[in-house]
């Protein structure tokens, strides 16, 4: 009778293997103990007598997977075939969910079938199972012997109802497993009704198929040597004889029943105490695990940890840690044995298969079992992509989904269960919990770098405010000294034109009756001296405006013919005076130059005035222009050359600064204040133009002055 226990949520099919002594029995459950997955199953118990015959029943218990939530175990049974343990085999019967009956092929033991076959159903009979509609299969055994009954004899003989039968071998295997499988499923398929699983063809046919399919999962390919973890409890031969009065049977009943009691017992000892084991193994793997964890500061560490962690411990051939942006949706962050995470690849409504596992925040365990009926759309996912079961875990931390672990299981894999589905439960909360403190460190080294570079971003300028500060203080000391120099200058240059001036006009105011040529000679002083005067304030004027000013010019295209005239025209006279000779050469193709007309007339003719005054009798100013080309840029030249004595080497340097009057003129004296080479170069670099002055050789003076055009 199949039992449900739900304390540790198992489904107990029984299924007995029945037949005639030494028919082959125990070494049928001796072979599937050989091949089966040793994770999957129990030891073999044996209960014997010294010369190894049967004298209880033998017990193999074997886990197939799950069904509805339950851990579905068969538990396989022998019978002592010997007939006088028939009370033996009455109880080891009772509750069978499915019959092998092993019958022995020889044709000696025709008859010991027969019997063993009409106490099979006697007993069944006494247990009130209906043996006409019970799962029953039967093994014609030691085919490979000599001497044999023919196969159709044997089945004429048991096989009147069409039961499944085989022909086996049962010390090398032959046949026995397809035995097993058919009883397995044709028991599945009479259980599926009190299991309350759909009865239709369709469902009984998947209900078969997935036995198999279990079936084929824990068969292994190689079958071990021998399987040395059987347990074998031999009994003192003196038996209670079976023959004897009823109370007698009825004593035996309870021996085995304990027997029986006491076995079951002991193989789910053997399973708790393997569990135990396993749990050990997670718990140190998660102690490990939260230790590492705890001291990551990288988020991606985290993750790639998990990741790791996850795939070794649970043996899986692919993982992955999908992560909740700040906004936004899910999306991969470490990927393992796949291209792309199979939840998220597949959609459920308007959501990823992974946005729904995150959403509903359980973790869930796909294996593939014997149910199957839920057509769950994770299950379809994984499925889709070529795995057999996983366990998807979203990633919670103070009430917050950081993300979803998802580990996959191939198809050559036992499928993940329970005691996995909570070590990975357990790592996804561990690593959620450490990706939340990571990112947490992360955001404030952040925010601390910030604060680091808003001061550092401050202190520059602060300092930047301070180095303004200083230069405006130099600029200003700079304009002072020029301003002291100004003073003095124009107070020395004015003495010389005022005190001319005051003794031209007491001279005319003596001379006021003299005759007109006497008077001539200082009315020209005056003249001469107001000339020199409304000079030096001309410059004056100007100088401050340029050095106070601090714009650049506003260049215009200005008709190059009117800004040399007005440059050298007022220049006329003083070069007659002084015998130079001023000569102008442009080319006649140049009509406009771009530049602030006033200015650069004062700068131009600042320079000419200066080579005027340094050049020698008969000598000569030569102001040449042209159009240069630097880089790929149009530029206008203006070269001043003179054939005075030149500047001195050391003196080149210093032409430009204010005041500078170099070695008295021709006439060994200096007329300005030194202010013009000055404003030609304010003048100069407010076009952004550059001016350069040089040495000639054999003699003279070189200015270049270049505007950008
Ligand atoms: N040649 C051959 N020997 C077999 C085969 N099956 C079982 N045997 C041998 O037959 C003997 C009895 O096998 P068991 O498996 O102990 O038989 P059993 O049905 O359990 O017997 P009881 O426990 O006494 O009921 C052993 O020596 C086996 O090695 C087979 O297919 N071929
Ligand atoms: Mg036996």
């Amino acid at each position: 009778m199949v039992q449900f226990d739900n304390q540790y949520r198992q489904i107990k099919v029984k299924i007995v293997y029945y037949g005639p002594a030494l028919g082959g029995k125990t070494t049928c459950l001796q072979h599937i103990h050989r091949v089966t997955d040793p994770q999957r199953r129990t030891r073999l118990y044996s209960l014997n007598t010294a010369s190894d015959r049967t004298l209880f029943f033998d017990l193999l218990s074997l886990n197939l997977g799950r069904i509805r939530g339950y851990r579905l175990t068969i538990q396989l049974y022998t019978v002592p075939g010997q007939v006088q343990y028939n009370a033996t085999r009455r109880t080891v019967l009772a509750g069978a969910d499915g019959v092998v009956f092993v019958a022995d092929s020889q044709r000696n033991q025709h008859q010991a079938n027969l019997q063993s076959f009409e106490n099979l159903k006697e007993n069944l009979d006494a247990n009130g199972i209906d043996p006409d509609t019970h799962p029953l299969v039967l093994q014609y055994n030691k085919r490979d012997l000599s001497d044999l009954s023919p196969v159709a004899e044997l089945e004429t003989d048991l096989n009147g109802a069409g039961i499944p039968s085989f022909s086996t071998v049962a010390i090398t295997g032959d046949g026995v497993m397809e035995a097993f499988a058919t009883i397995t499923e044709n028991t599945l398929v009479s259980l599926a009704d009190r299991l309350g699983i759909d009865t239709t063809g369709h469902a009984i046919e998947r209900l078969k198929q997935q036995a198999q399919a279990a079936l084929e999962q824990f068969v292994r390919a190689a079958p071990s040597e021998a399987p040395a973890d059987d347990v074998e409890i031999t009994v003192p031969e003196h038996q209670p004889d079976e023959t004897g009065p009823l109370p007698q049977e009825t004593l035996v009943s309870e021996a085995v029943r304990a027997n029986l009691a006491m076995t079951d017992l002991s193989s789910r000892l053997e399973i708790a105490s393997r569990q135990l084991m396993r749990k050990e193994l997670v718990t140190r793997a998660i102690i490990d695990f939260g230790r590492t964890i705890a001291h990551q500061h990288d988020p991606a560490d985290v993750l790639r940890l998990l990741i790791k962690t996850a795939v070794s411990q649970l043996g899986v051939q692919a993982a992955t840690v999908l992560i909740v942006p700040a906004a936004g949706q899910l999306r991969e962050a470490v990927v393992h044995g796949v291209e792309r995470d199979p939840l998220l690849a597949s959609s459920v409504e308007s959501n990823t298969v992974a946005g729904a596992v995150a959403e509903a925040g359980e973790p869930i365990l796909i294996a593939s079992d014997l149910e199957g009926g839920t057509a769950d759309s994770v299950q379809i996912a994984v499925e889709k992509a070529g795995f057999a079961s996983a366990i998807a875990v979203p990633m919670v931390a103070r009430d917050r989904l950081m993300g979803v672990l998802t580990v996959y299981g191939g198809p050559d894999r036992r499928p993940l269960d329970e005691v996995e589905f909570e070590l990975a439960s357990i790592l996804g909360a561990t690593a959620a919990m450490g990706y939340a403190n990571a990112l947490a460190f992360r955001q404030l080294e952040q925010s601390n770098t910030g604060l680091e570079t808003t001061v550092d971003q401050r202190t520059d300028e602060l300092r930047t405010t301070l180095d303004e500060v200083q230069r405006l203080n130099q600029e200003l000391t700079r304009l002072d000294t020029i301003k002291n120099g100004l003073i003095a200058r124009v107070a020395a240059q004015l003495d010389e034109p005022v005190a001319a001036l005051t003794t031209a006009a007491g001279a005319l105011d003596s001379l006021r009756d003299a005759p007109a040529e006497k008077t001539v000679r200082f009315v020209d002083i005056i003249r001469t001296r107001a000339e020199t005067l409304s000079e030096i304030m001309e410059s004056v004027s100007q100088a401050s405006l340029l050095v106070t000013e601090s714009q650049g010019a506003e260049g215009r295209p200005t008709p190059l013919a009117e800004l040399l005239r007005r440059s050298v025209a007022p220049l006329r006279d003083l070069a007659r005076q002084l015998e130079v000779e001023i000569k102008v050469l442009s080319p006649g193709s140049l009509e406009t130059v771009r530049c602030d007309a006033d200015a650069m007339t004062t700068a131009l003719r600042a320079v000419i005035k200066n080579a005027v005054e340094h050049n020698q009798k008969g000598g000569e100013v030569r102001l040449e222009v042209r159009r240069v080309q630097r880089g790929s840029l149009p530029w206008i030249e203006f070269k001043i050359a003179d054939t005075g004595d030149g500047i001195p080497e050391a003196d080149l340097d210093r032409i430009f600064e204010p005041f500078w009057q170099g070695s008295p003129g021709a006439r060994g004296e200096s007329r300005g204040i030194g202010l013009g080479l000055m404003i030609a170069k304010l003048v100069v670099d407010r076009h952004d133009g550059r001016i350069t002055v040089a040495g000639r050789s054999p003699g003279g003076t070189e200015v270049v002055i270049i505007l950008p055009q």
